[in-house]
């Protein structure tokens, strides 16, 4: 079939609007109409070039949902009609880490998923006869995509498109590092590097579950509005205090050090700081945040040999087909704001204006409907 897509050709190069084929679903596959999705900042990583494993030409996205329109030889657990989000990180329930129950990192298909194939090592998109690859297994900026059944999550009907799209990302991995990552405490201190798309989930998520100061550190204090509205309660602006005083400045709000700090940047500095604003002997330190290709952290074994823990968590360590339908009630019973965060809706046509409201910082999320 012929879909409408948005085309990154090659690194730093803005998307273009295409007409391209795609084949329909093989064994184990599902076809999905994309009816929304979410613009996050892995998105820009990715079509900056530093990512290395970006390839192009592709087609990017992983922040949708939408409705399955065919399904391959084989498949059972969804149907046509079924509307679901596309998962990134899938959930086989079969693979050892699945089965242990000790990380979302599901296996089955993540080495052809990284090279921009589907698990049969082969693209079902090409554009004039060029093989166009896929994103994250996901390529939700097309209008259909072509999924495996393994990487979608069934959803209930009744909840909108273009506001449950940003669960298959931004909401699932902010709220889902403090509750499954860090499992953050009623009464904890918690901070947050980077007051985007993520970290405002993570400060929701944070006065949820009961945390006291929850201290926001952002250079750009336009965001400052939106995470006092979401539960922010002390804004750090290194700016303000000085870049090398960042640390100093949240061990003396908390008295001592954070329980909990959360790096929703994707910058190797801020990370040190995350770790190191944590409060001896047991501060925990989450990065979610993606560095470019070859980047690395460093700070002074003391720092742990002190206690402070550093962990890492992809899309919240939620196991997708599982826990992606339950945080779609948690929106719908009014539990999560996700209204709030969708600053900009556009059609696919601006999706490059997505990219660029991010980059100014004058957007949260912006979402395209198709
Ligand atoms: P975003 O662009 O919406 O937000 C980033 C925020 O960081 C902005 O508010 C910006 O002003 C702020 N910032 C930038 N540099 C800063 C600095 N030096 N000090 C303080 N603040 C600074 O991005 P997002 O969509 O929220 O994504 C955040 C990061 O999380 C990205 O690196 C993204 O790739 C990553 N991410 C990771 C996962 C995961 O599963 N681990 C999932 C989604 C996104
Ligand atoms: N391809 C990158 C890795 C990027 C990365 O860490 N991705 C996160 C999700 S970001 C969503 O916005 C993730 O889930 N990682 C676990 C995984 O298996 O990719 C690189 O640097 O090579
Ligand atoms: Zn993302």
């Amino acid at each position: 079939m012929k879909t409408r897509a948005a085309v990154a050709w090659e690194a730093n190069k803005p998307l273009t609007i295409e007409t391209i084929n795609l084949d329909g679903p093989r064994a184990g596959e599902v076809l999905v109409e994309i009816m929304a999705t979410g613009v996050c900042h892995t998105d820009a990583y990715t079509l900056s070039g530093l990512d290395s494993e970006g390839k192009f030409p592709a087609i990017l996205g992983h922040e949708g949902a939408g409705i399955v329109r065919e399904v391959g030889a084989g498949v059972t657990s969804v149907r046509p009609g079924d509307h679901v989000i596309p998962l990134y990180t899938p959930e086989c329930r079969q693979c050892k880490t699945c089965l242990s129950q000790r990380s979302n990192l599901c296996t089955a298909i993540r080495s052809t998923q990284g090279q921009g194939l589907m698990p049969d090592s082969t693209s079902r998109f090409s554009c004039s006869d060029e093989t166009v690859f896929h994103y994250m297994g996901t390529s939700t900026f097309s209008n259909f995509t072509v999924l495996p059944e393994i990487a979608v999550a069934k959803v209930r009907e009744d909840a909108p498109f273009d506001k449950i799209c940003y669960i298959g990302c931004g909401v699932t991995t902010g709220v889902g590092a403090v509750i499954h990552t860090a499992k953050v405490w009623p009464g904890a201190n918690v901070v947050v590097f980077g007051l985007g798309g993520i970290g405002l989930n993570v400060i929701q998520a944070a006065r949820m579950v009961g945390a006291d100061k929850i201290i926001g550190v952002d250079l750009n204090p336009s965001k400052v509005a939106m995470a006092k509205k979401f539960g922010m309660t002390h804004f750090v602006n290194p700016d303000e205090v000085g870049r090398d005083k960042v640390v100093e400045a949240i061990v003396d709000l908390t008295g001592g050090g954070a329980d909990f700090s959360f790096e929703c940047i994707g910058n190797v500095h801020t990370m040190r700081q995350a770790l190191e604003c944590c409060h001896r002997g047991w501060g925990e330190s989450i990065v979610i945040g993606v560095a470019p290709s070859g980047a690395e952290i460093s700070t002074r074994p003391f720092q742990l040999v002190t206690g402070r823990v550093w962990k890492g968590s992809a899309f919240g360590g939620a196991r997708g087909r599982t826990d992606v339908p339950k945080i779609v009630d948690w929106y719908m019973e009014g539990k999560i704001n996700i209204d709030d965060l969708i600053t900009h809706t556009m059609p696919l046509e601006e999706i490059n204006t997505a990219f660029d409201l991010m980059h100014e910082g004058k957007s949260i999320r912006s979402v395209v409907v198709f």
